[in-house]
């Protein structure tokens, strides 16, 4: 329906026009399996809106506002197809959605929960500022943090028992796409606002849910069957390469899971397995927001941190002479992705070996990938460096030779990133550290903690 200014309104007041809802997308640039916008459109013709939030864009780099911005364009162009629309503002949300709530005369706002400290903070201010007309919906995970409890009702903090709940939760129901959105009136001219464009300094993979339920269905058929045997290598050939599409919500974790269980198998068990991590590391930030800047058990900020950033600098840009840790970082700053393998790596030997401030490392190493996300890596840091979370023991320290040697036999990735190596995992040059000495001394360190 087209209408001249001053007859849109006064047929919206009249309630000619029915009113629109709003669908607000943050982490879940998608249309399918949405709950946001499945119940947005159970009560009425509904529009979407992205907001370009200075808060966040403002903290990261070029590559992953890169990423953001395609995502959101594809999400515009999957709104468009089934004759839909996508807004795009930009601003502090909280003062962005009552105004474009006012404009449209917007009923309800929908939106998908996210739970990060920054997430909780802002949700709550927009909550306050449109009092009684946000709806809140699952879908970021397969389980919401805080859903999978001990029996007493609090978190947990270990995999094993956390994840023996999760396997036994009921399965989330799935929602489809929409096929057409209904029709909808906004007033004349009413400008859907531009997706900034911006170069990435490394190659981005296809955007979009589309892109993302292709790269789906080609791991299920050709690596998930594998999957146990392949996953741990430092080369990731045998994974899915899907984080980056999990951590904007441009594919649906719920749908990724099922689907992969329909496949069955050995293989599919320890995907979903994976997904369960990722709902284990969004659990524990929503437990403990101190996670994002204190070692989940705080002894462990009493190592003797090495303040050096010239030890910093080599670790981030592949320079210490370790042809294991090289080879990671320079492949993590050419392409934005590293092996889970590799990213165990490198952290450990951050925080255990080079005992570089764990939070200044977490910061940068998200910065690099595309799939970075603050839970996950969160979690992953915490792992890797045993800062707490876990069974993971203090005292385990890889040998960074044989994991090149067991996860990279042929060394063909080595001398891939790092041709000085020769693709053999000895140093090529005298280390940045010594690495018999850091381990001692990170572990008269480490027991000194530990015992108290
Ligand atoms: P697959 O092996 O195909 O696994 C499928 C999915 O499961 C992944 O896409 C991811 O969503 C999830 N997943 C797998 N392993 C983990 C895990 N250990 N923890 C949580 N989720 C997992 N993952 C991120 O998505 N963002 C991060 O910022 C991040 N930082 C990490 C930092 C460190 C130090 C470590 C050790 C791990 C980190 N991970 C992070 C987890 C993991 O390494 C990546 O999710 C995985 O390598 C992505 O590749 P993939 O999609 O091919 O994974
Ligand atoms: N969400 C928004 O609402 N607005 C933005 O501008 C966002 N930019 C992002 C950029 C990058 C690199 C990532 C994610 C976003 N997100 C944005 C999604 C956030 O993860 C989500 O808003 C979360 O709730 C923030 I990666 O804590």
């Amino acid at each position: 329906m087209k209408f001249g200014a001053n007859a849109y309104f006064r047929a919206r007041l009249r309630g000619i026009i029915a009113p629109v809802n709003l669908v607000w997308h943050r982490a879940d640039l998608r249309l399918h399996d949405n709950p946001a916008l499945a119940e947005a459109l159970r009560t009425g013709p509904a529009v979407g809106l992205v907001v370009l939030d200075p808060n966040i864009l403002q903290n990261t780099t070029p590559r992953r506002r890169a990423w953001f911005y395609q995502n959101t364009q594809a999400l515009r162009e999957a709104y468009a197809a089934r004759g839909g629309l996508l807004l795009v503002r930009s601003g502090l949300p909280w003062e962005v959605l009552p105004r474009v709530a006012a404009e449209l005369g917007v009923q309800r706002v929908f939106a998908v929960r996210n739970s990060t400290p920054y997430a909780r903070f802002r949700d709550q201010k927009v909550g306050e500022a449109l009092p009684g007309r946000l709806r809140w919906l699952p879908g970021q995970y397969i389980h919401e943090p805080g859903t999978i409890v001990k029996p007493d009702g609090g978190g947990y903090t270990v995999f094993t028992p956390y994840s023996k709940r999760w396997w036994a939760a009921p399965e989330p129901v799935l929602l489809e796409a929409p096929a057409h959105f209904p029709p909808f009136s906004l007033p004349p001219d009413y400008d859907p606002g531009a997706i900034p464009q911006e170069a990435s300094d490394v190659p981005l993979p296809p955007a979009g849910e589309a892109a993302a339920l292709k790269a789906l269905e080609v791991f299920l058929r050709d690596k998930l069957p594998h999957y146990h045997q392949t996953r741990d290598g430092l080369a990731g050939e045998g994974v899915s390469r899907l984080s980056y599409y999990f951590t904007l919500g441009v594919l649906s974790p719920r749908l990724a899971a099922r689907k992969a269980l329909q496949v069955g198998g050995e293989g599919a068990r320890k995907w979903v397995n994976e997904l369960c991590w990722r709902d284990f590391s969004g659990d524990l930030l929503y437990h403990r927001p101190q996670m994002m800047t204190q070692a989940f058990d705080p002894r462990w900020e009493g190592l003797p941190w090495n303040h050096d950033s010239e030890v910093f600098e080599a670790w981030l840009h592949g320079q210490t002479g370790i042809p294991v840790v090289d080879a990671c970082m320079r492949e993590l700053q050419a392409t934005g992705f590293l092996s889970n393998r590799g990213r165990m790596v490198v952290a450990q030997f951050a925080v255990k070996l080079a005992l570089l401030p764990w939070q200044k490392c977490e910061r940068a190493f998200r910065n690099l990938l595309l799939d970075g996300d603050n839970a996950s890596n969160l979690q992953g840091w915490h792992w890797a460096g045993g800062l707490g979370v876990d069974a993971a023991p203090y005292f385990r320290v890889f040998n960074l030779i044989t994991q090149a040697e067991t996860h990279d036999p042929q060394g063909l990735w080595l001398k891939r990133w790092v041709p000085e190596s020769g693709g053999r995992a000895q140093p090529y040059k005298t280390p940045v550290i010594d690495l018999d000495a850091a381990r001692r001394r990170y572990l008269a360190a480490a027991e000194g903690i530990a015992r108290g």
